[in-house]
């Protein structure tokens, strides 16, 4: 491996759509974050750098849900997950946004620079559009049935079932998201980035040149350069995000993928001005720690982004995760199935360490996973608590009863056969679990980890110094409960720096119970057995892990079900329920009067936020009738239209105004109302039957 200088860490800027929840945390934020701690400990210069990911369709998509600005939706989901990182203790140097001002100016800069170099095709192509929500229909906007297997609800940019990557174009039967309407094609222009003309770089510069990438990570780059690259439009036609910075481009912005990568350099410039350190220089290892779904965007687009603007170097590893599932199932936020982080931090407060290590025991570092709320209370009570926590306080306990409540010395001359052994053990250890970190193999560090403590609880058990107490000589020599005692004791200070990257809350009440400074904690101390001193006094041991109860989990699992069955209601509610009303005879029909009028006048009602007053033109007389479509149409496009009217309802008084007559809508499966008219022009007045 190179030499390097500095690491420069990312972790996948989520989408600000959604609360985080397990399957983000294994998958992408606690291996960052067991990383940086590690090479913080071994004192390497190092920043780690992340943000919220406000632009796209996912945003757009969920304001329209929701019914609010999709400014609202990211500044509200922006706040909940960088609390929750911050709870569950992912050490960021900055956790930014990419709405920042430095990102806007840094995103449009790399775009223009590209441009001007002339490293676009600008392309005017027919694309899917919906004539209804008068929209162009890219990514998310667009569904239909993927070609390759089947999938009746593929996306225009990816079919989840089977992961391919796809483009509007393939979908068969395609239908707009937003209204159901089948697409039609209309002209659009757009900048692309031939990302053909990067394939052989990419295939020198990968397969040739990161052999030692994660296979799961290798075999899909494979695949894709195999299979041969293809313009991508960097440009989409929205209103929201970043705006394309040429002249002839309004109503079009930056492609979420193209900007989102580069929201970690503009996350660097506003952690220090020294980041073109970090981005620049040769002697700068970058990782980036994402999903599997993002490798084609991290491996291929982003380093031909880099490739072709120049001045940047590119990554040196990309240890991409699989998937977790829980119980079973595909997390899923359509569903909601999911444990959402916001929500464990309020029902497990003081647990934070217990997700960190059963996600990091169960992270699918080669394939998807399963996280189940026996398996986390399982691991919580046999293995958190019944050997590191139970290692710990047996170690103080019996140092308080058996050796004055101090560190007792060591007798070296009386050292045996166990004893070395464990002193090895511990020197072992730190080496064992620095290769598996260096090699982003968490799981098997934090393995090595628990063992540790486990080999410590062997070793209790045969030196059984409590029954040595009082016991006649040479058994019941006070010098060899010293010794026993005095090894572990050092063994816990080594469990504290070796579970510190994994468990930084556990490490920090260790420090606290032994009254080091956090400076112990420094990986050149682990291996060490001369960490705490003779004669010095430690504080009464805290519980490090508290038992988790039956009755927890099966709330939890409770929880998660009924999440997702009112989940299932609220969407079958979105279904409009069809009421359906008694038969009636035509002389029942017959007697509505209903006419065609013309509307000559149409203003709000003050203070009333859904209502129009309308004047209606019914030929022989004027009306005036009060109608609850405001949020639908604006006055001003009403005048001159034709409106079906019910004429012979009885008044009503509406916000003081005397309604004489109601105006006939027709209502769509999102609520929205359409005025029904006649198709052609017809005198104000005529009846309608
Ligand atoms: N926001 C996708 C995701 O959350 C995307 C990652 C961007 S990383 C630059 O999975
Ligand atoms: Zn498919």
């Amino acid at each position: 491996m190179k030499d390097f200088k500095r690491i420069l860490v990312t972790a996948a800027l989520p989408y600000a759509n959604g609360p985080v929840h397990i399957g983000h945390m294994a998958g992408v934020y606690i291996p960052a974050d067991i990383y940086v701690r590690y090479q913080r400990a071994q004192k390497r210069d190092i920043i780690f750098v992340g943000g919220s990911d406000e632009h796209g369709v996912p945003i757009t998509i969920r304001a329209m849900k929701e019914g609010v600005s999709p400014q609202e939706i990211v500044d509200k989901y922006h706040a909940i997950i960088k609390e929750s990182f911050k709870q569950m203790g992912i050490s960021f140097d900055i956790y930014s946004r990419t709405s920042n001002k430095v990102h806007h100016e840094t995103a449009s800069a790399f775009f223009k620079k590209m441009y001007d170099d002339g490293l676009f095709e600008e392309k005017e192509t027919e694309q899917y559009y919906d004539e209804k929500a008068k929209v162009f229909l890219a990514d998310r906007y667009i569904t239909g049935t993927c070609p390759i297997c089947g999938n009746p609800n593929a996306y225009g940019d990816q079919c989840e079932r089977c992961g391919s990557s796809l483009s509007p174009e393939q979908l068969i039967n395609p239908r707009s998201t937003l209204s159901d309407a089948v697409p039609v094609k209309k002209k659009t222009k757009h900048w692309y980035f031939p990302l053909q003309d990067y394939e052989a770089w990419l295939k020198q510069w990968l397969l040739e040149g990161h052999k030692e990438w994660k296979n799961n990570v290798y075999g899909q780059c494979k695949s894709w350069l195999d299979n041969g690259l293809q313009s991508r439009a960097m440009t989409r036609d929205s209103n929201w995000g970043i705006k394309v910075p040429l002249p002839d481009a309004e109503g079009k912005v930056l492609y979420v993928w193209f900007d989102a990568p580069i929201g970690y350099i503009s996350a660097s410039k506003e952690l220090t001005a020294h980041w073109a350190d970090y981005w620049c220089k040769e002697d700068t290892r970058l990782i980036h720690f994402i999903g599997k779904d993002n490798i084609v965007f991290h491996c291929i687009i982003f380093p031909a982004m880099l490739r072709a603007h120049g001045n940047f170097m590119l990554p040196d590893n990309v240890p991409a995760n699989e998937f977790l599932n829980i119980e079973g199932d595909k997390v899923s936020t359509s569903r909601n199935w999911a444990v959402w982080i916001n929500e464990y931090v309020k029902d497990f407060p003081g647990c934070e360490d217990v997700l960190r290590y059963v996600l990091c025991s169960n992270m699918p570092e080669t394939k998807d996973n399963d996280f189940t709320w026996k398996d986390f209370q399982e691991k919580n009570n046999s293995e958190l608590v019944a050997i590191f926590g139970n290692f710990v306080n047996r170690t103080f306990v019996l140092m308080k009863k058996l050796c004055n409540d101090k560190v007792p010395r060591f007798h070296n001359q009386l050292r045996d056969d166990t004893d070395q052994k464990l002193i090895d053990e511990i020197k072992n250890s730190k080496t064992k679990v620095e290769h598996a970190i260096e090699e982003f193999h968490f799981r098997d560090a934090l393995f090595e980890v628990m063992d540790l403590a486990r080999k410590g609880n062997k070793y209790l058990q045969e030196k059984e110094p409590w029954k040595k107490t009082g016991a006649p000589a040479p058994d019941g020599d006070q010098s060899l409960i010293d010794n026993c005692i005095h090894l572990c004791l050092q063994l816990t200070a080594n469990l504290a720096i070796l579970v510190n990257p994994f468990l930084p809350h556990t490490a920090k009440k260790m420090c606290h119970m032994m009254k080091v400074e956090d400076r112990m904690l420094d990986w050149e101390n682990a291996g060490k057995t001369d960490l705490l001193s003779y004669g010095y006094n430690l504080r009464s041991p805290e519980l490090l892990f508290r038992k988790i109860e039956d009755q927890e989990i099966s709330m939890q699992v409770e929880k998660l079900r009924a999440n997702a069955l009112n989940q299932k209601e609220k969407i079958n509610m979105e279904e409009p329920k069809r009421e359906e009303k008694p038969q009636i005879q035509y002389d029942d029909f017959a007697k509505l009067e209903l006419r065609a009028g013309t509307v000559l006048a149409c203003e709000k009602v003050e203070k009333a936020d859904k209502l129009l007053k309308f004047e209606v033109d019914l030929g022989v007389e004027k009306r005036t009738i009060v109608s609850g479509i405001a949020l639908h149409y604006k006055p001003e496009e009403m005048i001159g239209k034709q409106v079906i009217v019910v004429a012979n309802l009885a008044p009503r008084k509406l916000k003081g105004i005397e309604s004489r007559g109601m105006i006939l809508t027709a209502e769509d499966k999102n609520g929205k109302l359409y005025l029904l008219k006649p198709e052609n022009l017809v005198t104000p007045g005529s009846p309608v039957s």
